[in-house]
């Protein structure tokens, strides 16, 4: 074999490999199968959008078809593709939200689900003027649930936690009327503006890709990370491990995958029930080991420090190892490949939620009125699943390493406040972490985040582009199956900051971080935005005047998209190591990298080498730098 993957990742050689052996398929055979990527998909002018069509416009220019049936122009085509791939991650994450938003409204004393952070709860009812004074914690949260839920439908007005970005910044979205409304109506909005016949602008596309973006990063996505918080706590950081070498020999391996942590919370109760433990004793195991996967294991790794198996690419290599019990999943990045793989080893694979039902899945609805009742069912099927392991099919790769993670925006402004901040009136505030900016010790910061991808080496971008950072003393926070390739790698533990230029590693040796900070998962890049909103708040400045910069090196799905046109709408330049599938309109490419900018403060760079967008990043941050006169 010699794909681009194997190159990079140790662990996957040797798995490989085996699931040759083993009859396995995985996505390296399916990508030989598929010998090349359409190419019109590819450049973004294949549209099926009306069955007069498809139509593809030829990509060379003057030459085949320039329109569709319709008469759209490859502009139109692209933008309405670009439009409706911000619709799909819009609605990924702002549906996690709902669902969660739905088990704040259950919450209950008693109950499966409780209140664990009643201040970040009180300061949202504040937010929303719900009355606090001498009320029930529960009462107030089940208000507050009914608001959060107006904020997918209500019918006037734009989401409420646009009020948290910095006044210029929402005065560039009123301008552009652009200032998102309610979630649905925006997803729907631009459904019906991308129908057949309808909007052919691509400029104007674009602008209603922003809205729908924006309520997205200032509505579903941060409301997601709010309502978690409430729930299941918020963040602090924690030990842990990360890699299919925390799988476990003579342990019931458990790993869970997806997205909302609703379900692997109580997976994570369930596998501490010390009755299944003993079960799991006396079926000849050593106890119960619960992994991670993709954003959900980010969820129970930052709240619970339970270990990652590995990021998105990582998901068929981990059921190859042989050593799993079950793989219990809800929604979103899951491939639909795991059900029949796990059928050539002993693996239960279980699809949780009604949302995503997988073909050959077992199908367990996940029902929150019987929370952990059920997640206690599935951890004993897997507890009980341990004997039918083969032991001759087992090979757990040994590589892990050892990550710090869980910081949310609190952990690092109080980690940074208590070392650096002498003056007491300032105590929580962002002040040493803008400081330390302006003042040169740190020259920025970058958010690296978003997926992996068989289209470049597997891990590969996401860690040069991150090393390269911080050792140009930028900070990197970062989230997603980028974060995981950081954990992997070994550049969230604290030793890390050897790699750090000097300012960097003085500020790692002086608050006792690394150089890289785990914030969360992919709806928790709202934790990146406000963190440069509450510094450029500070500093009574736009986003886009700060030196900081996010990127995707290897980004995959809807929501990564969804989630770059969030950030540069609000004023932070995104970063992308994978080409997103508009360069068949050479007009909407430039206006994503070049003429948005004069509209929004930022732009979207693309480069597929990432030591070259790794330098791009260092040279915008630098020049940001020279324009404030820092
Ligand atoms: Fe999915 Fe969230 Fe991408 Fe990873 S980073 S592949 S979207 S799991 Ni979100
Ligand atoms: Fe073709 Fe126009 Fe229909 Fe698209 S909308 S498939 S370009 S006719």
């Amino acid at each position: 074999m010699s794909h681009e993957a194997l190159k990079f990742d140790k662990t996957a050689g040797p798995l490989i490999e085996k699931a040759k052996q083993d009859g396995a398929e995985t996505i390296w055979d399916r990508e030989i199968a598929m010998k090349s990527r359409c190419g019109f998909g590819e450049k973004g002018i294949c549209c099926k959008i009306c069955h007069m069509g498809p139509c593809r416009i030829s990509p060379v220019e003057g030459k085949g078809a320039q329109r569709g049936l319709c008469g759209a122009s490859a502009d139109t085509i692209v933008a309405r593709n670009y439009a409706r791939m911000v619709a799909a991650g819009t609605s990924a994450h702002s549906d996690h939200a709902r669902s969660l938003i739905h088990t704040l409204h259950m919450t209950a004393p008693d109950g499966d689900y409780q209140i664990k952070d009643e201040e970040k709860l009180l300061n949202l009812a504040k937010e929303y003027e719900v009355e606090t004074e001498g009320r029930d914690i529960y009462e107030i949260a089940h208000e507050v649930a009914e608001i959060a839920l107006m904020e997918f439908g209500k019918p006037f007005g734009t989401q409420r936690f646009i009020k948290r970005a910095p006044e210029q910044r929402q005065k560039i979205w009123a301008d552009l009327n652009i200032e998102p409304r309610a979630i649905d109506r925006e997803v729907v909005s631009i459904m019906h503006s991308t129908h057949i016949g309808c909007a052919s602008d691509s400029e104007s596309i674009f602008e209603l890709s922003m809205r729908t973006a924006l309520s997205n990063g200032w509505g579903g996505s941060m409301l997601g990370t709010e309502v978690s918080d409430i729930i299941f706590g918020t963040p602090t950081a924690k030990e842990s491990e990360a890699n299919l070498g925390c799988l476990e020999e003579n342990m019931v391996n458990i790993l869970v995958h997806g997205h909302e942590p609703g379900l692997s919370e109580m997976i994570v109760l369930a596998s501490q029930n010390p009755e299944l433990i003993q079960l799991a004793k006396d079926n000849g195991a050593e106890g119960i080991n619960l992994v991670g996967m993709c954003c959900t294991g980010n969820e129970v790794l930052m709240r619970h420090g339970v270990r990652v198996a590995g990021n998105f690419y990582q998901q068929e290599l981990a059921i190859i190892t042989g050593a799993l019990e079950s793989v219990i999943v809800d929604v979103q990045c899951i491939f639909p490949a795991l059900a029949r793989l796990s059928e050539c080893y002993h693996t239960q694979f279980i699809a949780t939620s009604p949302k995503a039902k997988m073909e050959g899945a077992r199908f367990i609805e996940f029902d929150e009125e019987r929370a952990l009742e059920i997640a206690t069912e599935i951890v004993k099927e897997a507890v009980l699943n341990y004997k039918n392991r083969d032991k001759n099919k087992v090979l757990i790769p040994e590589d892990k390493s050892k990550a710090i993670a869980g910081f949310s925006i609190n952990t690092i402004v109080g980690g940074l406040d208590k070392v650096v901040n002498s003056n007491v009136d300032q105590l929580g505030t962002v002040k040493p972490l803008a400081d330390c900016i302006m003042a040169g010790v740190l020259r920025g910061a970058a958010g690296v985040v978003g997926c992996n991808n068989p289209r470049v080496a597997h891990d590969n971008s996401h860690l040069t582009i991150m090393k390269e950072m911080i050792k140009n003393d930028i900070i990197v926070v970062t989230t997603g199956c980028a974060a995981q390739a950081a954990a992997k790698a070994g550049l969230m533990e604290f030793e890390a900051k050897e790699l750090a230029g000097r300012g960097l590693k003085e500020v790692c040796e002086r608050v006792g971080i690394p150089p890289v900070l785990h914030m969360g998962s992919c709806v928790d890049n709202t934790r990146i935005l406000l963190l440069v909103s509450e510094v450029a708040k500070y500093l009574g400045v736009d986003n886009s005047v700060l030196p900081v910069v996010g990127a995707a090196p290897e980004w995959m799905s809807e929501k990564a998209i969804a989630i770059g046109t969030y950030f540069v709408t609000s004023g932070v330049d995104v970063f992308l190591g994978v080409t997103p599938p508009v360069t068949g309109s050479a007009n909407f490419t430039d206006l994503l990298t070049n003429r948005i900018e004069e509209k929004v403060g930022a732009k979207f760079f693309v480069n597929e080498d990432p030591i070259q967008l790794a330098q791009a990043m260092i040279d915008r941050i630098e020049e940001k730098r020279t324009r404030l006169g820092i």
